[in-house]
């Protein structure tokens, strides 16, 4: 086995089920697993949910149920979700687990015991939705400033976490370790804000229940994103008597997270780190959101946009793909239906499953629907070659800057390439003139790129490939793989090729938004 690679998503609350942001952040951390296990990796990617606190709290009251009766359906829920989107998951935390809790436990006994947790009192303001402590002077006219609702005023005993004294320590590491926020906005956001001077954290909550006990006075409950930030280390053994996971994949090589829990991320969860002896997470990414042409998505503005209707609707990989190739580094993206089709009809349709479909139609009125074996390259050929052959490369770059949209685009580059490279030999004059070497040498360059393309494309689109290989009559075990792209000329010759339905059709935009 490689070197070992060990990715995580954020655990989301189960408060309500998920909308296609969540899913945006699940299918980037996933094509990415799946690349990283394609180029050999040993690969651990953790997913899970967050089920503690006053929110869960208050809505399960609101539905005259339980917490745990509460969330219990919502997160099946997600893991049908997951499973719908082919979200090649290894290990799925709840933070209710008897596993989760003994580590959240035995972490707040060790701060406690070495002196970095004290008992107080909490005055001040507090988000609950955000489940965020706020100082009077960071609201923003009197709301929280990070989603803008009105914030509670608490008072209560509490736990407080010594930040202030691992600030120092933290600032140095993120100024030596350039690639340890992702990007370079959200670094610098980050540096800002430490700059301006951490206060001690409270961390723990008196007035609900719904919360792991503190060990060393149970009427207190963790707070929940103290909780929630250890199931990246609890979910591994973290300090167990089976720690196996936790000493083969710790530090993770990237928490993967929306823009919004950055802070948490790069701030909380590295500095208790710190206090325990734990070595870093090398790298945190803070991708952009979602939004709407209106604005943000939310429940209360019913325009939350349901995954598992795009699903069933357009097919997983075109949703996968949309949404990878949608979402720009370090930006927002907007989402429309619209947008959504529209990145089918031309990227899917026109450029990738057409020129499948134009080529093996040709090979079959031509060449009889056999692979052909190419004869001598010409300079044109030869140029498509390297490009083709210079992609792996390229490809494996940007994914490790965590630029998925750019890959996709500089892997369309391919694409649209073999599709201009067509109409440049014009194969179809080459019959006509009865060039039938030089035919059957262009064929093959246009089907031997396509296979590049298509193991290219496979972490975001998991089951392109076998209908690929279906069409071309090969296996997609010994065709498909990165290990046989160090090779131009695969392809094996003399194979009947077994053109099918267009891999993706064209989509009717009246038919598709008004059903
Ligand atoms: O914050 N666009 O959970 P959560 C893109 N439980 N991504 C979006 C998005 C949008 N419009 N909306 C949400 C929590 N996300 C905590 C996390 S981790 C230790 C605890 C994604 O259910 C994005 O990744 O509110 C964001 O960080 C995450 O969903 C928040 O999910």
């Amino acid at each position: 086995m490689g070197k070992s690679f060990y990715i995580t998503t954020p655990i989301y609350y189960p408060s309500d089920t998920l909308h296609i942001g969540h899913a945006y952040t699940t299918v980037a951390a996933d094509t990415m697993a799946r690349f990283k296990r394609m180029t050999g990796h040993d690969v651990w990617f953790l997913t899970g949910s967050d089920e503690h606190g006053q929110k869960i709290e208050r809505k399960a009251k609101s539905k005259g149920l339980s917490p745990k009766e509460y969330v219990d359906p919502i997160v099946e829920s997600f893991k049908e979700l997951w499973r719908l989107l082919d979200i090649s998951y290894n290990d799925f935390i709840r933070t209710t687990e008897e596993r989760h809790k003994k580590v959240v436990q035995a972490i707040f006994q060790k701060l406690y015991e070495q002196g970095d947790i004290y008992k107080s009192a909490y005055e001040g303001w507090y988000c609950t939705p955000c489940e965020t402590f706020w100082t009077e002077g960071k609201l923003i006219d009197g709301n929280c400033p990070d989603c803008g609702r009105p914030v509670e005023w608490v008072r209560e005993e509490s736990y407080f976490f010594k930040m202030s004294k691992y600030a120092d320590k933290l600032l140095k590491h993120i100024e030596e370790n350039p690639e340890f926020i992702v990007p370079e906005s959200r670094r610098n956001e980050m540096i800002n804000f430490i700059k301006q001077g951490l206060e001690d954290l409270c961390v723990s909550r008196t007035t609900f229940n719904w919360g792991i006990p503190v060990p060393f006075d149970p009427k207190h409950v963790a707070y929940v994103w103290v909780d929630a930030l250890t199931n990246y280390i609890s979910a591994l053994g973290y300090g167990t008597e089976d720690d196996k996971l936790f000493q083969k994949y710790w530090p993770a090589d990237v928490h993967l997270v929306g823009k919004d829990i950055v802070r948490f991320h790069t701030v909380i969860w590295p500095i208790i780190l710190l206090a325990l002896g734990v070595e870093l997470p090398k790298k945190v990414v803070g991708h952009g959101w979602f939004v709407l042409e209106g604005g943000k998505m939310s429940k209360s503005k019913g325009n939350v946009v349901d995954p598992v209707k795009l699903i069933e609707k357009y097919g997983v990989d075109a949703v996968r793909y949309f949404l990878v190739r949608e979402m720009p580094l370090g930006l927002d993206a907007v989402y429309s239906e619209e947008a959504l089709i529209n990145r089918i009809n031309v990227d899917l349709a026109n450029d990738l499953g057409n020129l499948l479909n134009r080529t093996l139609s040709m090979l079959e009125k031509f060449l009889g629907g056999e692979i052909p074996l190419p004869y001598e390259y010409e300079e044109i050929d030869r140029e498509v070659i390297d490009l083709a052959q210079a992609l792996p490369k390229e490809t494996e770059e940007l994914m490790n800057k965590f630029d998925l949209a750019g890959a996709l685009a500089n892997i369309w580059r391919l694409v649209t390439r073999l599709n201009k490279y067509i109409d440049e030999v014009a194969p179809w004059s080459l019959n006509k003139e009865g060039k039938i070497e030089r035919l059957k040498t262009v064929l093959y360059v246009v089907l031997e790129g396509y296979r590049f393309i298509t193991v290219l494309l496979k972490p975001v689109m998991p089951n392109f490939p076998a209908k690929v290989a279906a069409q071309l009559g090969v296996s997609e075990e010994d065709l498909f793989t990165w290990e046989s792209l160090s090779n131009w000329g695969r392809l094996p010759a003399g194979v009947k090729t077994k053109k099918g339905e267009p891999l993706f059709p064209r989509l009717d935009p009246e038919v598709m938004l008004n059903p």
